[in-house]
């Protein structure tokens, strides 16, 4: 693995947010992947455990925060859109490391990005496992003025009066809510409920997993602002995103 980060076998996918109001597309999540030359394309879940007990996450972290930071001021450059925005995941070990905030910054002045356009997305269960740290940390990340999103929103705890005493911007609801929401169960309602709960506390809100038009016409109506799912694109690289923003109709 460390030969495989010296060879630049990591490399980002890029998976598309679409706005709901106009179904264009606002931003772009970065997801990492394992290009195996004899395995073929490896998926975080399989790596990224051994790479934050190995300590390889940080230089990979590093890696993919300025790479995706680069990559959505270019695509910002071509299209004139100034307020296409890019989501990085941040893994536990990421998120415990004192000087993560150092490299955020460094990454943002590298890059030229504004910051307000970097939205970092972090697990509930990282926030709850010391949720005294992770305020401080959360708050000097806001410091920087960067964006905070809670990822998977639903699957870990769900201890919901943490969510007020961070400075969250953005909840993305789980998948799993998602795909289950059909007319006769009560997914829809859940749905609705967390919808109105992160508006309440003037969070905005991502349904993630979309694959269907009925899915994307549900949480249309729930007034989630965005979405984000195999319905619109599936993560793809660097080129492919980019044609697929060049000529987005929505
Ligand atoms: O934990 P997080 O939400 O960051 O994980 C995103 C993962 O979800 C990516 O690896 C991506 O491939 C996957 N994903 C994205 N959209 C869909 C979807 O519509 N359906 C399913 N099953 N998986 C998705
Ligand atoms: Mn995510």
């Amino acid at each position: 693995m460390r030969q495989a980060v010296e060879r630049k076998e990591f490399v980002l996918y890029y998976q598309p947010i679409i706005r709901l109001r106009d179904r264009q597309i606002a931003g772009f999540e970065a997801l990492i992947r394992w290009q195996h030359p004899g395995r073929g394309l490896v998926f975080p879940d399989e790596f990224i455990t051994v790479a934050e007990d190995t300590g390889l996450i940080v230089p990979m972290g590093e890696q993919t925060l300025v790479q995706a930071c680069e990559q959505v001021r270019h695509w910002q450059n071509k299209t004139g859109i100034e307020d296409l925005f890019m989501t990085v995941n941040l893994s536990a070990r990421q998120f415990r490391q004192k000087d993560l905030v150092d490299e955020v910054e460094k990454a943002l002045a590298e890059t030229g990005l504004d910051p307000r356009m970097l939205k970092l997305e972090i697990t509930e269960s990282v926030v709850m496992d010391n949720a005294q740290s992770a305020r401080i940390m959360l708050e000097q990340l806001k410091g920087l003025n960067a964006s905070l999103s809670v990822d998977d929103f639903g699957t870990g705890y769900s201890s919901l009066s943490y969510l007020h005493q961070f400075p969250l911007d953005t909840l993305k609801i789980d998948r799993s809510f998602i795909s289950r929401m059909t007319p006769e169960s009560d997914h829809v309602e859940i749905v609705r409920s967390v919808a109105q709960l992160a508006h309440n506390l003037a969070m905005d809100i991502v349904a993630e997993g979309v694959e269907t038009e009925e899915q994307v016409e549900i949480v249309t109506a729930l007034g989630c602002e965005y979405a984000q799912g195999y319905y619109f694109a599936k993560p793809m690289p660097a080129e492919q995103a980019w044609e697929l923003l060049a000529n987005w109709e929505g």
